[in-house]
């Protein structure tokens, strides 16, 4: 990569070199608090002799000798190449950088940085500052020519990180391994290890790691330390856990082996439990013995981060918070989600709750993990997180994918926002983040993370706006331009799979979706054109082809790996071009038909023509009783005699969806749609989905069932006293459906 971009550089127009133009002047990410640019100091190939090499934090000089050209005194003598640059390392108290002592923040993590052309200084408050220094420094190197700077630096929160904390497939070692380099670079120090699905965290908490899994996390604890990252090992103990002396050793116990492999801090988490499990005492008592029995029986043993049952707002009532808060010595750090599972985090939101556990509450963001809406990537912009709250927390941290190389797109932010957070820019940081993840394909990643942004609706609420900006369909030409883009993202983005195979290896099923939806795309453009012209073979083949490309989409999983316990079916930009495709496909279709015969066999069958009917059981008829109510499960309701007051109520629209070749049911009178429960729903909180509230229709002997199907499940409807309902698994031929005349 290095020398890609000095060759990127070499063929620049040597104007852009004059020493005025900070054309060099490299973006550092995280942004610096205080940062002053000068002119030219040197090229990047200049020889540096290191000094302070032997007092200096030892993780920071290997890092450092990574990527300068060392000095060799011997090598070099007699020879008139030009003189070094002299580096001086170390941090506050050292000799090698007693000079600039007063420069350094009194910050924890924090550095002073210098680049003159004779001279450069890396001068940590501590070691982990001057690590991050050499961070930095890297960051300004990696340009053929460096420029002069002065940098004053340190973090805005203290503990910035990644709780690996979703349920599925687990990060691999090799993920982990790389995770925990991509902290050190990024300057972000905690690592929470506590994956839902690894057996020994959560369902055989009580049992020590067998090998090989134990010395993979002795060699996690390493290689965090060499990172400057803390590893962070929890423990899971309140699905089945006894509050007694016992299970209170059980717990020391496991903690102690843990403590051998290498691990010095240590999380205990209760959420997603219920029962005895669930109390706020018992588990206040737990930690202060845990503290009590072992945190406070080792030197160099972290406070305990504990993970509440209530760890959302929207969960919270009782005394459950304010117990834990009065009764757990007050070092323990609490996680909070927010005002609800999954939620961004403001300033009146850390006040509440700080409020209620007397203390900074420990966040634990969940975004970007996508556990709960599988099909979608989270590759979007990391916004909506206040800007003052670096004050309120005692650390953050983000609960990914378990794509954990896709989940660095929205972790190089999260970095970004917690060691500067008063000048974080969700919008510049996404950029960079795009730019340093995949530099050897940096637009056409571009396009891929832009469309796959939003979750779709999930039981959880969040939304992310701004997917598929560019696609645009006023007219054939734009259209055609989409699809085009879609397919060369695609393409260019798989093409780098060399250089990127971890990350190809996550994504290639949506890169694979992406292309297979610009396809269709290109056949939908087709379809429009042959319909326009009238020419019903042409249509009638693209349509196929269409159909054939939408077979091949929907093979895709996201993952086959032997073992894998998640396979999801990958949709790429699925608020924005896969239901607009679905849409307009459908709706041509149904045009087809009204004008052409030609070919009608293709396209999916409709068994019932779409109109008014009533729907009768034994000849009564299903009646909207409370027409007009909106209001959350009240529901129609079988009558033996014809309303002819508002005869309406008792009319069907009954109709299909093409965008599934489902039927949709609603209400003549006012209509409501019938879901799958055979309730109204309140339409302004559930308006119709095509997803949920359509039904598969199917006849026999004059009679028809009805039955949920796509999100809602597979129940047939039947009918039970006077109404609908849904519970059951056996087709039955009930229902009589009566054309209105
Ligand atoms: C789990 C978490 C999961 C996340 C999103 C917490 C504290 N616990 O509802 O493991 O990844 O939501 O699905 C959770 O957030 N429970």
């Amino acid at each position: 990569m290095k020398n890609l971009r000095a060759m990127l550089y070499a063929a620049l127009p040597a104007l852009l070199f004059s020493s005025h133009v900070c054309a060099q002047c490299v973006t550092i990410s995280p942004l610096p608090q205080q940062i002053a640019w000068g002119e030219r100091a040197f090229d990047n190939n200049r020889e540096i002799e290191i000094r302070g090499e032997k007092t200096a934090d030892a993780d920071a000089v290997a890092a450092l000798r990574e990527f300068v050209c060392v000095y060799d005194a011997k090598k070099t003598a007699g020879n008139s190449r030009k003189v070094p640059v002299r580096l001086f390392i170390g941090k506050a108290g050292d000799a090698t950088v007693r000079r600039y002592a007063k420069l350094i923040p009194e910050r924890k993590d924090g550095y002073y940085l210098k680049v003159t052309p004779q001279e450069i200084v890396v001068a940590g408050r501590d070691d982990a500052g001057t690590f991050y220094g050499v961070q930095t420094l890297r960051q300004i190197m990696s340009s053929p020519m460096v420029m002069q700077c002065e940098i004053c630096d340190y973090p805005s929160v203290e503990c910035r990180g990644v709780i690996e904390g979703f349920y599925g497939n687990p990060w691999s070692h090799a993920d982990r391994l790389r995770q925990l380099e991509f902290y050190g670079e990024n300057k972000m120090n905690v690592y929470v290890y506590g994956p839902k699905d690894d057996p020994w965290h959560r369902d055989r908490w009580r049992e020590p790691y067998p090998e090989p899994q134990s010395s993979r996390i002795r060699e996690l604890a390493e290689t965090a330390r060499r990172n400057k990252v803390q590893f962070v090992w929890a423990i899971h103990p309140g699905v089945d856990i006894r509050w007694t002396r016992e299970d209170s050793v059980n717990v020391v116990r496991k903690l102690e082996s843990m403590y051998n492999l290498g691990v010095r801090t240590f999380a205990v988490f209760f959420d997603d439990i219920w029962g005895e499990g669930a109390k706020g005492d018992k588990q206040a008592g737990l930690l202060n013995y845990v503290t009590d029995n072992f945190v406070r029986k080792h030197r160099d043993v972290e406070p305990l981060i504990m993970c509440p049952t209530q760890y959302n707002k929207g969960w919270s009532h009782g005394e459950y918070l304010h117990t834990l808060g009065s009764r757990m010595y007050p070092e323990v750090r609490i996680m909070w989600t927010g005002n609800s599972v999954v939620d961004m985090i403001g300033k009146e939101d850390m006040e509440w709750i700080n409020g209620q556990i007397g203390r900074k509450a420990f966040i634990w963001l969940n975004y970007p993990v996508n556990d709960y809406c599988q099909s979608r990537l989270l590759m979007g912009k990391t916004y909506g997180n206040g800007l003052d709250i670096n004050d309120m927390v005692s650390g953050f941290c983000s609960n990914p994918m378990e794509y954990a190389e896709a989940s660095k797109v929205s972790l190089y932010s999260i970095a970004d926002y917690t060691w500067n957070m008063p000048q974080y820019d969700s919008n510049t940081s996404w950029e960079r983040a795009i730019a340093s993840l995949m530099p050897t394909c940096a637009d056409a990643f571009h396009a891929f993370c832009e469309n796959n942004v939003d979750l779709g609706i999930t039981g959880h609420g969040l939304r992310r706006e701004g997917e598929s900006p560019n696609f645009t369909a006023a007219n054939i030409d734009e259209m055609a331009d989409c699809f085009e883009y879609l397919i060369w993202a695609a393409n260019n983005v798989q093409a780098d799979s060399v250089n990127h195979p971890e990350m190809l290896a996550e994504i290639g099923p949506w890169v694979s979706c992406m292309r297979l939806l610009g396809r269709r795309g290109q056949q939908y453009v087709s379809m429009l054109c042959a319909l326009n012209a009238g020419d019903s073979v042409a249509f009638v083949g693209h349509y196929r082809a269409q159909a054939e490309l939408e077979r091949q989409q929907k093979a895709i999983v996201s993952r086959n790996f032997e073992g894998s316990i998640v396979k999801a079916k990958p949709v790429v930009s699925g608020d924005v071009i896969t239901p607009w495709l679905t849409e307009r496909i459908a709706r041509i279709v149904k045009e087809y038909r009204t004008k052409h015969s030609y070919g009608l066999e293709y396209f999916p069958v409709q068994i019932l023509e779409d109109g008014e009917y009533f729907i009768k059981v034994d000849g009564e008829f299903l009646t909207d009783v409370q027409a007009g109510a909106d209001r959350t499960g009240d529901w129609p309701v079988f009558r033996k005699e014809r309303d002819m007051i508002n005869p309406q109520r008792q009319q069907w629209v009954i109709e299909q969806d093409a965008r599934n070749g489902r039927y949709k049911i609603t209400n003549k009178q006012d209509g409501r749609y019938i879901n799958e429960l055979g309730c109204f729903w309140r339409s302004k909180n559930n308006p119709y989905s095509a997803d949920w509230n359509t039904y598969h229709l199917d006849k026999r002997d004059g009679k028809w069932s009805i039955q949920n199907d796509g999100n809602a499940g597979h129940a047939f409807w039947q009918r039970e006293g006077d109404r609908i309902t849904s519970g059951s698994s056996r087709q039955q031929f009930v229902f009589e459906i009566e054309k209105v005349k």
